[in-house]
């Protein structure tokens, strides 16, 4: 009788309680919180999945702090995460993308502090583009005066203590680090579990994909031209001219940019002078990632992760990938850096 050995599959939860045995003075509080956040990515991977058909599409009217145009998913997609997170008494407040300002939770005395991109890409909701839900989790820091205010939360992304995104594709993928490296499930819609597909995630050196809006040409600085152009070049050797390849929904580019290399890149422009993406839940905790996977991240000359925020839904540049792609990009930038006028 032929023995068929199966691989042994591990649920996202078997995953997680794994690593916190490793760490005998964990308390599992932060395990717990990982676990909320895929219950609740579970919930809108199914929502997402059906959305055409249950006509949660559209807009609902309203706008959200940056006078973009709010889509009902990006509501569930807020609501379920905040209520899952909610519900586990372990996080004192969020700050979403979908939310002014801090939103507090019924336990002030929780010890994190939860930044979320509830959906980000939600521009690509109705033509089926893949979207993407995005976590930053941090310390609260012990204060005399324990009323939580805005500044409790304004903390560097090198103090990040866990991050991670929810890409909704032709699957659904999590993916998060507690800094310890890169962990990568995909959901089993069958049994309503996410599998582990890969636990110590590396980005390639070097990728032959670079990806930017082209669009906002016109107002890139001369050294991003100069390394675009460099990408375009005949060079064999180098694997030049590269591909350009652009989703448009940061979670997917990131992701295509973990798994086959390259370079992401949103700079800033005249439309967004500080660039357009959120520096506490876009670009730290999608930086926090790809460092993990031996990446780099930059906003065009410093790590994104060093950067002090001055306001929670900040902008800045990002610069973000390979090693050997984001250095030779920062080298333009620098040797044809924009003289002050
Ligand atoms: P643009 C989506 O709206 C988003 O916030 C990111 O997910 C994405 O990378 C970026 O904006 C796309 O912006 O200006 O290229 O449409």
């Amino acid at each position: 009788m032929m023995e068929i050995k199966s691989k042994k599959l591990v649920t996202l939860d078997e995953y997680i309680i794994q690593a916190q045995n490793r760490f005998p003075g964990a308390t599992g509080e932060l395990s717990q919180l990982l676990r909320d956040i895929g219950l609740a990515a579970k919930i809108i991977s199914r929502e997402v999945n059906k959305a055409g058909i249950t006509n949660i599409l559209g807009v609902d009217g309203s706008t959200n702090v940056h006078g973009e145009s709010v889509k009902r998913l990006d509501l569930f997609a807020d609501e379920q995460l905040i209520s899952a997170l909610d519900r586990s008494l372990i996080t004192c407040m969020v700050i979403s993308e979908e939310n002014d300002g801090i939103v507090r939770l019924n336990s002030e005395g929780g010890k994190y502090i939860v930044y979320l991109d509830p959906l980000d890409g939600s521009s690509n909701i109705d033509v089926n583009v893949s979207i993407g839900s995005i976590f930053s989790i941090y310390m609260r820091q012990p204060r005399f005066d324990t009323t939580l205010v805005e500044e409790d939360s304004l903390q560097p992304g090198k103090r990040q203590v866990a991050a991670g995104y929810v890409l909704y594709g032709s699957s659904t993928i999590m993916c998060y680090t507690t800094g310890m490296g890169v962990s990568a499930f995909t959901l089993d819609p069958s049994i309503g579990e996410f599998i582990l597909s890969d636990d110590d995630f590396k980005i390639p050196t070097h990728g032959t994909i670079y990806s930017i809006n082209e669009g906002s040409y016109n107002s890139w600085s001369t050294g991003l031209k100069k390394y675009i152009k460099y990408c375009q070049e005949e060079d064999p050797d180098t694997g030049r001219p590269y591909s350009a390849r652009y989703i448009g929904s940061m979670v997917a580019d990131i992701h295509r940019t973990l798994v086959k290399g390259g370079i992401f890149i949103y700079p800033a422009s005249k439309r967004y002078p500080d660039g357009k993406l959120r520096l506490m839940y876009e670009c730290n905790p999608l930086s926090f990632i790809i460092e993990q996977a031996g990446g780099m991240a930059i906003d065009g000359s410093q790590r994104i992760m060093e950067i002090k925020p001055d306001a929670i839904h900040q902008r800045v540049p990002i610069y973000v990938g390979s090693p050997e792609n984001v250095k030779m990009a920062k080298s333009f930038l620098e040797k044809f850096e924009e003289q002050p006028v």
